[in-house]
């Protein structure tokens, strides 16, 4: 039984007596206490080890006081999974040495067994569960199939991902291969996660806006769409498909019960577009965490009012920044759970 099921009920559409907040990335540099363990251990000896994986986890909601908590992994343990090398570098970010550009590379590439190549993340979720206590919900996650394939054709992460979106455009047959293998693995590795324990699911699509509103169909919501599908009716699941506002009423029409949004819409026309059915997440700036906190405290109150009562969860627009002050995001936490609507 859960203490605190704010965000759930408010997934679900049900009316709650405040607005659920978590910030996307909640886990991560910002905390002190991360950076002990970052200096121990290397990045993906901190997401295979499950008590190391548990205790990032539970940081942020000991520290921060947040509504949920989100599993410490990455969206790059699913590529790593199936086949391909990832490294993380040291203030660079991903990297994958033997990224997929033809039909040979594509050979490399397996649907695994996810229980055999991920079984990491599912201990690390049964033990953050009994961490937890009932505290609050536990978010599962994997990375959308278009911002997957983004990683494993580029190589590295890119403002533009061109290279990533060449491969699309002239070898689409090649692309789609990749992102069905991508989504099936998705599928299975999502429902072992809500099975080992996970209360709730986000699919995050960070590339989804460098798409065109036509390419982000083809290429990123078609696949989305099946692993809404598959899991909606085990979890309540979240879309977060950065800067692809313009599909907003079609990502509802998934039957998806939350989708993400970022600070470069308002919250109105969100709504407008996304319809009354489903719960809007977000849209907090995260680089005005570095505002003054009294700025933090009326910028909340002004995103509360505008999203509205019920079918909104606070968090930021993208991941929160490795330089934010922790008072700062414990401010923003805090004028969440202040606020209440008139
Ligand atoms: O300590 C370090 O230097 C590692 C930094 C770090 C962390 C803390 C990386 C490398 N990943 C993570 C954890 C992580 N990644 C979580 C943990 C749970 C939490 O939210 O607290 C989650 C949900 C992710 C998801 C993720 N990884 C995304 C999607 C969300 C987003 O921010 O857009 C993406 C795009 C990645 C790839 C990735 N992994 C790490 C970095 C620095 C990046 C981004 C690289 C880039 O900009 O291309």
């Amino acid at each position: 039984m859960l203490q605190n099921d704010l965000l759930l009920r408010t997934l679900r559409g049900e009316t709650t007596e405040r607005t659920p907040v978590w910030m996307m990335r909640q886990a991560g540099r910002y905390l002190p206490e991360y950076m002990v363990l970052r200096e121990k251990y290397g990045f993906f000896e901190r997401c295979q080890t499950p008590e190391l994986a548990c205790e990032i986890t539970l940081q942020p909601v000991d520290i921060v006081g947040v509504d949920a908590a989100i599993l410490f992994s990455d969206i790059l343990v699913v590529p790593q999974a199936m086949g391909l090398e990832v490294q993380l570098i040291e203030s660079k970010g991903p990297f994958l040495p033997d990224p997929v550009k033809t039909a040979k590379d594509l050979t490399r590439v397996r649907v695994p067994d996810v229980h055999e190549t991920l079984g990491y993340v599912m201990d690390a979720i049964k033990l953050i569960k009994q961490e937890l206590n009932g505290r609050v919900p536990l978010i599962g996650f994997a990375g959308a199939p278009w911002t997957l394939l983004c990683y494993m054709v580029q190589g590295k992460g890119s403002k533009t991902f061109d290279e990533a979106k060449a491969f699309c455009y002239t070898q689409p047959e090649l692309a789609h291969q990749l992102l069905q293998m991508i989504t099936d693995t998705t599928i299975a590795y999502l429902k072992a996660q809500v099975k080992a324990g996970a209360d709730t699911v986000q699919i995050f699509d960070s590339w989804g806006g460098l798409l065109s509103p036509h390419d982000f169909e083809t290429f990123s919501l078609k696949y989305i769409r099946q692993i809404v599908a598959a899991v909606k009716e085990e979890v309540p699941t979240i879309i977060f498909a950065k800067g692809a506002w313009h599909s907003l009423d079609s990502m509802a029409a998934t039957g998806a019960h939350g989708l993400g949004i970022d600070w470069c819409i308002k919250p109105e026309m969100a709504r407008q577009f996304a319809g009354n059915n489903v719960t809007l997440q977000g849209n907090f700036d995260p680089a005005k965490l570095l505002s003054p906190i009294p700025v933090i405290q009326k910028e909340v109150k002004d995103m509360l009012r505008a999203f509205g009562p019920g079918r909104h969860i606070a968090n930021l627009g993208h991941g929160i920044l490795p330089n934010v002050p922790v008072d700062h995001a414990r401010a923003f936490v805090d004028a969440v759970k202040e606020f209440r609507h008139a």
